[in-house]
Protein backbone atom coordinates (compact mmCIF):
# COMPACT_ATOMS: atom_id res chain seq x y z
CA UNK A 1 0.00 0.00 0.00
CA UNK A 2 1.60 3.27 -1.35
CA UNK A 3 1.69 5.92 1.91
CA UNK A 4 2.23 9.49 2.15
CA UNK A 5 5.59 9.70 2.85
CA UNK A 6 4.82 12.28 5.50
CA UNK A 7 2.00 11.46 6.64
CA UNK A 8 1.43 8.25 6.98
CA UNK A 9 -1.77 8.22 5.24
CA UNK A 10 -2.35 5.60 2.59
CA UNK A 11 -2.81 6.73 -0.44
CA UNK A 12 -5.72 4.39 -1.69
CA UNK A 13 -7.15 7.23 0.87
CA UNK A 14 -6.37 9.52 -1.84
CA UNK A 15 -6.45 7.49 -4.94
CA UNK A 16 -9.19 5.91 -6.13
CA UNK A 17 -11.66 6.58 -3.73
CA UNK A 18 -12.25 9.98 -4.62
CA UNK A 19 -12.29 9.31 -8.93
CA UNK A 20 -9.00 10.51 -9.34
CA UNK A 21 -7.24 8.72 -11.91
CA UNK A 22 -3.88 7.27 -10.40
CA UNK A 23 -0.89 8.05 -9.25
CA UNK A 24 1.16 7.94 -12.70
CA UNK A 25 -1.37 10.41 -14.15
CA UNK A 26 -0.04 12.93 -11.09
CA UNK A 27 3.55 12.32 -11.32
CA UNK A 28 3.29 12.92 -15.54
CA UNK A 29 1.63 16.28 -14.76
CA UNK A 30 3.50 17.06 -12.20
CA UNK A 31 6.84 16.33 -14.54
CA UNK A 32 5.44 17.80 -17.89
CA UNK A 33 4.68 21.26 -15.82
CA UNK A 34 8.56 21.58 -14.63
CA UNK A 35 9.64 20.79 -18.15
CA UNK A 36 7.40 23.64 -19.58
CA UNK A 37 8.66 26.00 -16.58
CA UNK A 38 12.43 24.81 -17.14
CA UNK A 39 11.71 25.35 -21.20
CA UNK A 40 10.13 28.98 -20.36
CA UNK A 41 13.21 29.74 -18.33
CA UNK A 42 15.67 28.97 -21.12
CA UNK A 43 13.70 30.89 -23.64
CA UNK A 44 14.06 33.74 -21.35
CA UNK A 45 17.25 33.25 -20.69
CA UNK A 46 18.13 33.12 -24.64
CA UNK A 47 16.12 36.28 -25.21
CA UNK A 48 13.18 34.69 -26.66
CA UNK A 49 10.94 36.29 -24.34
CA UNK A 50 10.68 39.51 -23.97
CA UNK A 51 8.35 40.60 -20.50
CA UNK A 52 9.34 39.03 -16.66
CA UNK A 53 8.03 35.59 -16.11
CA UNK A 54 7.27 34.40 -12.89
CA UNK A 55 8.39 30.39 -12.72
CA UNK A 56 6.43 27.78 -10.15
CA UNK A 57 9.08 25.01 -10.58
CA UNK A 58 8.89 23.70 -7.39
CA UNK A 59 5.41 24.08 -6.89
CA UNK A 60 3.96 21.81 -8.76
CA UNK A 61 2.05 19.30 -6.76
CA UNK A 62 -0.79 22.34 -5.12
CA UNK A 63 -1.67 23.45 -9.48
CA UNK A 64 -2.08 19.09 -9.97
CA UNK A 65 -3.65 17.79 -7.10
CA UNK A 66 -6.17 21.07 -7.09
CA UNK A 67 -7.04 20.38 -10.44
CA UNK A 68 -8.36 17.03 -9.65
CA UNK A 69 -11.27 19.28 -7.24
CA UNK A 70 -12.15 21.34 -9.50
CA UNK A 71 -15.54 21.03 -11.58
CA UNK A 72 -16.98 21.93 -14.95
CA UNK A 73 -18.54 25.37 -13.41
CA UNK A 74 -15.76 26.12 -10.79
CA UNK A 75 -13.45 28.74 -11.79
CA UNK A 76 -9.50 29.37 -10.61
CA UNK A 77 -8.56 32.76 -10.13
CA UNK A 78 -4.87 32.77 -10.14
CA UNK A 79 -2.02 35.44 -9.61
CA UNK A 80 1.48 36.56 -11.21
CA UNK A 81 2.91 32.58 -10.50
CA UNK A 82 0.26 31.06 -12.44
CA UNK A 83 1.50 28.82 -15.41
CA UNK A 84 1.32 25.61 -13.04
CA UNK A 85 -2.38 25.99 -12.36
CA UNK A 86 -2.95 27.36 -16.31
CA UNK A 87 -1.53 23.78 -17.02
CA UNK A 88 -3.01 22.00 -14.93
CA UNK A 89 -6.02 22.93 -15.20
CA UNK A 90 -5.85 23.38 -19.22
CA UNK A 91 -3.44 21.28 -20.28
CA UNK A 92 -3.11 23.81 -22.92
CA UNK A 93 1.51 23.57 -23.72
CA UNK A 94 1.00 25.36 -26.99
CA UNK A 95 -1.08 28.20 -26.07
CA UNK A 96 1.10 29.09 -22.86
CA UNK A 97 4.25 28.84 -25.62
CA UNK A 98 2.64 31.02 -27.72
CA UNK A 99 2.03 33.29 -25.43
CA UNK A 100 5.16 33.66 -24.10
CA UNK A 101 6.19 34.54 -27.90
CA UNK A 102 3.41 37.16 -28.41
CA UNK A 103 2.08 34.96 -30.82
CA UNK A 104 -1.70 35.60 -31.66
CA UNK A 105 -2.72 31.95 -30.85
CA UNK A 106 -1.41 32.71 -27.56
CA UNK A 107 -3.98 32.05 -24.47
CA UNK A 108 -4.52 35.54 -24.17
CA UNK A 109 -3.72 36.34 -28.21
CA UNK A 110 -0.11 37.36 -27.54
CA UNK A 111 -1.01 40.12 -25.22
CA UNK A 112 -1.26 39.28 -21.98
CA UNK A 113 2.46 37.30 -21.61
CA UNK A 114 3.32 35.31 -18.52
CA UNK A 115 1.20 37.64 -16.13
CA UNK A 116 -2.21 37.52 -17.88
CA UNK A 117 -3.43 34.22 -19.12
CA UNK A 118 -7.10 33.22 -19.92
CA UNK A 119 -9.01 30.11 -19.78
CA UNK A 120 -10.48 29.27 -23.21
CA UNK A 121 -13.29 28.58 -23.98
CA UNK A 122 -15.21 30.33 -21.83
CA UNK A 123 -16.30 27.14 -19.60
CA UNK A 124 -12.71 26.51 -19.22
CA UNK A 125 -12.03 25.68 -15.28
CA UNK A 126 -9.41 28.46 -15.62
CA UNK A 127 -10.36 32.47 -15.48
CA UNK A 128 -7.76 34.13 -15.66
CA UNK A 129 -4.55 35.14 -13.65
CA UNK A 130 -3.54 39.02 -12.77
CA UNK A 131 -0.43 40.27 -11.19
CA UNK A 132 -2.20 42.84 -9.14
CA UNK A 133 -0.99 40.88 -5.88
CA UNK A 134 -4.29 40.51 -3.90
CA UNK A 135 -6.42 41.48 -6.54
CA UNK A 136 -8.18 37.97 -7.69
CA UNK A 137 -9.15 37.01 -4.14
CA UNK A 138 -12.41 39.77 -4.38
CA UNK A 139 -12.50 38.16 -8.04
CA UNK A 140 -13.12 34.35 -6.90
CA UNK A 141 -15.23 36.16 -4.43
CA UNK A 142 -17.72 37.70 -6.72
CA UNK A 143 -17.62 34.58 -8.56
CA UNK A 144 -19.08 32.17 -5.37
CA UNK A 145 -20.98 34.99 -4.27
CA UNK A 146 -23.24 35.66 -8.09
CA UNK A 147 -23.04 31.90 -8.51
CA UNK A 148 -24.85 31.82 -4.67
CA UNK A 149 -27.06 34.35 -5.18
CA UNK A 150 -28.20 33.62 -8.58
CA UNK A 151 -28.44 30.13 -7.59
CA UNK A 152 -27.23 30.19 -11.77
CA UNK A 153 -24.57 27.54 -10.52
CA UNK A 154 -25.52 26.85 -7.06
CA UNK A 155 -23.05 24.47 -5.96
CA UNK A 156 -19.91 25.99 -8.37
CA UNK A 157 -16.78 27.53 -6.34
CA UNK A 158 -14.89 30.60 -7.07
CA UNK A 159 -11.41 29.39 -6.17
CA UNK A 160 -8.25 32.26 -5.58
CA UNK A 161 -4.98 30.88 -5.77
CA UNK A 162 -2.29 33.59 -4.17
CA UNK A 163 0.95 33.80 -2.25
CA UNK A 164 1.99 34.12 1.19
CA UNK A 165 2.32 38.26 0.06
CA UNK A 166 -1.16 38.59 -1.06
CA UNK A 167 -2.53 38.12 2.73
CA UNK A 168 -1.07 41.35 3.68
CA UNK A 169 -3.50 43.42 1.53
CA UNK A 170 -6.20 44.47 3.23
CA UNK A 171 -8.55 43.23 0.70
CA UNK A 172 -7.76 39.91 1.77
CA UNK A 173 -9.34 40.44 5.12
CA UNK A 174 -12.30 42.12 3.72
CA UNK A 175 -13.02 39.19 1.71
CA UNK A 176 -12.90 36.66 3.90
CA UNK A 177 -15.62 39.14 6.37
CA UNK A 178 -17.90 38.96 3.43
CA UNK A 179 -17.31 35.14 2.53
CA UNK A 180 -17.96 34.36 5.73
CA UNK A 181 -20.85 36.61 6.07
CA UNK A 182 -22.53 35.57 3.35
CA UNK A 183 -21.66 32.18 3.55
CA UNK A 184 -19.86 32.08 -0.33
CA UNK A 185 -18.75 28.88 -2.10
CA UNK A 186 -15.19 30.63 -2.21
CA UNK A 187 -11.59 28.54 -1.58
CA UNK A 188 -8.69 30.40 -1.07
CA UNK A 189 -5.52 28.37 -1.36
CA UNK A 190 -1.87 29.79 -0.09
CA UNK A 191 1.10 28.97 -1.84
CA UNK A 192 3.62 29.81 1.08
CA UNK A 193 6.59 29.24 -0.48
CA UNK A 194 8.46 31.39 2.42
CA UNK A 195 8.90 35.04 -0.43
CA UNK A 196 7.04 37.22 -1.36
CA UNK A 197 9.60 39.02 -3.95
CA UNK A 198 12.76 38.88 -1.58
CA UNK A 199 11.19 38.95 1.64
CA UNK A 200 11.18 36.13 4.08
CA UNK A 201 8.24 35.68 5.69
CA UNK A 202 10.17 35.86 9.21
CA UNK A 203 9.95 39.47 8.91
CA UNK A 204 6.67 39.60 7.85
CA UNK A 205 4.10 37.35 9.27
CA UNK A 206 5.08 36.90 13.82
CA UNK A 207 4.57 32.82 13.82
CA UNK A 208 5.57 32.21 9.77
CA UNK A 209 2.40 31.17 9.12
CA UNK A 210 -1.01 33.15 7.95
CA UNK A 211 -4.05 30.36 9.09
CA UNK A 212 -3.36 31.20 12.57
CA UNK A 213 -4.40 34.48 11.98
CA UNK A 214 -7.51 33.90 10.84
CA UNK A 215 -8.69 31.48 13.31
CA UNK A 216 -10.57 34.01 14.96
CA UNK A 217 -12.79 35.12 11.94
CA UNK A 218 -14.77 31.77 11.33
CA UNK A 219 -13.55 31.29 7.70
CA UNK A 220 -12.81 27.15 7.85
CA UNK A 221 -8.97 27.13 7.48
CA UNK A 222 -6.46 24.05 6.65
CA UNK A 223 -2.41 23.94 7.02
CA UNK A 224 -0.54 21.47 4.61
CA UNK A 225 2.50 20.49 2.92
CA UNK A 226 2.15 21.75 -0.26
CA UNK A 227 5.02 19.41 -1.74
CA UNK A 228 3.07 16.40 -0.87
CA UNK A 229 0.52 15.72 -4.12
CA UNK A 230 -1.33 13.02 -2.09
CA UNK A 231 -1.85 14.94 0.58
CA UNK A 232 -2.88 17.99 -1.07
CA UNK A 233 -5.76 15.58 -3.07
CA UNK A 234 -7.26 14.23 0.14
CA UNK A 235 -7.14 18.00 1.14
CA UNK A 236 -8.18 19.95 -1.39
CA UNK A 237 -11.11 17.32 -2.17
CA UNK A 238 -12.58 17.59 1.63
CA UNK A 239 -12.28 21.05 1.24
CA UNK A 240 -13.67 21.50 -2.03
CA UNK A 241 -16.92 19.50 -0.53
CA UNK A 242 -17.64 21.88 2.36
CA UNK A 243 -16.96 24.98 -0.04
CA UNK A 244 -19.67 23.31 -2.70
CA UNK A 245 -22.04 23.93 1.03
CA UNK A 246 -21.36 27.10 1.54
CA UNK A 247 -18.92 27.16 4.05
CA UNK A 248 -15.65 29.29 2.75
CA UNK A 249 -12.10 27.71 3.10
CA UNK A 250 -8.82 28.96 3.52
CA UNK A 251 -5.88 26.78 2.85
CA UNK A 252 -2.36 27.36 3.35
CA UNK A 253 0.45 25.09 1.38
CA UNK A 254 4.13 25.32 2.31
CA UNK A 255 5.63 24.87 -0.50
CA UNK A 256 8.93 26.72 -2.26
CA UNK A 257 10.08 27.66 -5.54
CA UNK A 258 13.11 26.76 -7.01
CA UNK A 259 13.92 29.88 -8.98
CA UNK A 260 13.77 33.23 -7.65
CA UNK A 261 11.20 35.73 -7.49
CA UNK A 262 11.32 36.68 -11.46
CA UNK A 263 12.98 35.00 -14.33
CA UNK A 264 15.57 32.21 -14.46
CA UNK A 265 17.82 33.45 -11.62
CA UNK A 266 17.68 31.63 -8.19
CA UNK A 267 18.15 34.66 -6.11
CA UNK A 268 20.39 33.05 -3.50
CA UNK A 269 22.15 35.76 -1.94
CA UNK A 270 19.66 38.11 -2.99
CA UNK A 271 17.25 39.79 -0.08
CA UNK A 272 16.48 38.14 3.23
CA UNK A 273 17.56 34.54 4.11
CA UNK A 274 16.99 32.92 0.86
CA UNK A 275 20.18 31.05 1.93
CA UNK A 276 22.41 28.46 -0.28
CA UNK A 277 21.39 25.98 2.76
CA UNK A 278 17.50 26.64 2.93
CA UNK A 279 17.72 25.97 -1.40
CA UNK A 280 19.84 22.95 -1.05
CA UNK A 281 17.26 21.59 2.06
CA UNK A 282 14.32 22.52 -0.11
CA UNK A 283 15.74 20.83 -3.40
CA UNK A 284 15.58 17.59 -1.05
CA UNK A 285 12.26 18.37 -0.45
CA UNK A 286 11.35 18.46 -4.35
CA UNK A 287 7.19 17.24 -4.77
CA UNK A 288 8.30 15.02 -8.35
CA UNK A 289 11.28 13.88 -6.40
CA UNK A 290 9.78 12.62 -3.81
CA UNK A 291 6.70 11.26 -5.28
CA UNK A 292 8.57 9.23 -7.45
CA UNK A 293 10.64 7.60 -5.31
CA UNK A 294 7.03 6.86 -3.35
CA UNK A 295 5.70 5.18 -6.50
CA UNK A 296 8.92 3.02 -7.13
CA UNK A 297 8.56 2.15 -3.24
CA UNK A 298 5.34 1.11 -3.52
CA UNK A 299 5.64 -0.81 -6.95
CA UNK A 300 3.46 1.39 -8.68
CA UNK A 301 5.97 2.47 -10.88
CA UNK A 302 9.50 1.03 -11.92
CA UNK A 303 12.81 3.56 -11.45
CA UNK A 304 12.88 2.82 -15.58
CA UNK A 305 9.03 3.70 -15.90
CA UNK A 306 9.95 7.10 -14.45
CA UNK A 307 12.77 7.65 -16.42
CA UNK A 308 10.33 6.88 -19.51
CA UNK A 309 8.13 9.45 -18.21
CA UNK A 310 10.80 12.31 -18.26
CA UNK A 311 12.09 11.19 -21.55
CA UNK A 312 8.50 11.41 -22.97
CA UNK A 313 7.39 14.60 -21.61
CA UNK A 314 10.94 16.03 -22.84
CA UNK A 315 10.25 14.99 -26.15
CA UNK A 316 6.97 16.29 -26.26
CA UNK A 317 7.63 19.73 -24.39
CA UNK A 318 10.38 20.27 -26.99
CA UNK A 319 8.31 19.28 -29.84
CA UNK A 320 5.91 21.65 -28.78
CA UNK A 321 8.09 24.53 -27.85
CA UNK A 322 10.21 24.12 -31.31
CA UNK A 323 6.64 24.33 -33.49
CA UNK A 324 5.84 27.53 -31.54
CA UNK A 325 9.29 28.91 -31.94
CA UNK A 326 9.30 27.82 -35.55
CA UNK A 327 6.18 29.59 -36.35
CA UNK A 328 7.43 32.82 -34.50
C1 LIG B 1 -0.72 45.50 -5.35
C2 LIG B 1 0.68 45.11 -5.72
N1 LIG B 1 1.71 45.48 -4.94
C3 LIG B 1 2.98 45.12 -5.26
C4 LIG B 1 3.22 44.40 -6.40
C5 LIG B 1 4.65 43.99 -6.76
N2 LIG B 1 4.81 42.56 -6.50
C6 LIG B 1 4.74 41.66 -7.49
S1 LIG B 1 4.91 40.09 -6.93
C7 LIG B 1 5.13 40.62 -5.35
C8 LIG B 1 5.38 39.64 -4.24
C9 LIG B 1 4.31 38.62 -4.13
O1 LIG B 1 4.69 37.64 -3.21
P1 LIG B 1 3.74 36.44 -2.93
O2 LIG B 1 2.33 36.89 -2.88
O3 LIG B 1 4.24 35.77 -1.70
O4 LIG B 1 3.88 35.51 -4.20
P2 LIG B 1 5.17 34.76 -4.75
O5 LIG B 1 5.83 35.70 -5.73
O6 LIG B 1 6.05 34.42 -3.62
O7 LIG B 1 4.65 33.57 -5.43
C10 LIG B 1 5.04 41.98 -5.27
C11 LIG B 1 5.17 42.75 -4.03
C12 LIG B 1 2.13 44.06 -7.20
N3 LIG B 1 2.27 43.34 -8.31
N4 LIG B 1 0.86 44.39 -6.83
Amino acid sequence: MLESYLTGEPYDRYYGTFGIPDPITDLTSMIRIRLVEQKIADLKKNGFIVGPVHLGAGQEAIAVALSRSLIEGDKLFGGHRCHTHYLALTGDVEGLFSEFLNKSTGCSGGLGGSMHLCGKPMSSRFAYSNPIVSHTIPNALGYAFANRSSRALPTSIGCSVIGDGAVEEGVFYEVVNIAEIKRCPLLIVCENNLMASHLHISHRQKRGSIAHTLKARGIKTAVMNGNDVAMCAFVFKKLVEEVRSGQPCFVECFTYRHFGHVDYNNDIGVGEQRSNVDYKKWLAKDPITLFSAACIRESFLSAEQVSQIWADETQRVNAISNRVLANA
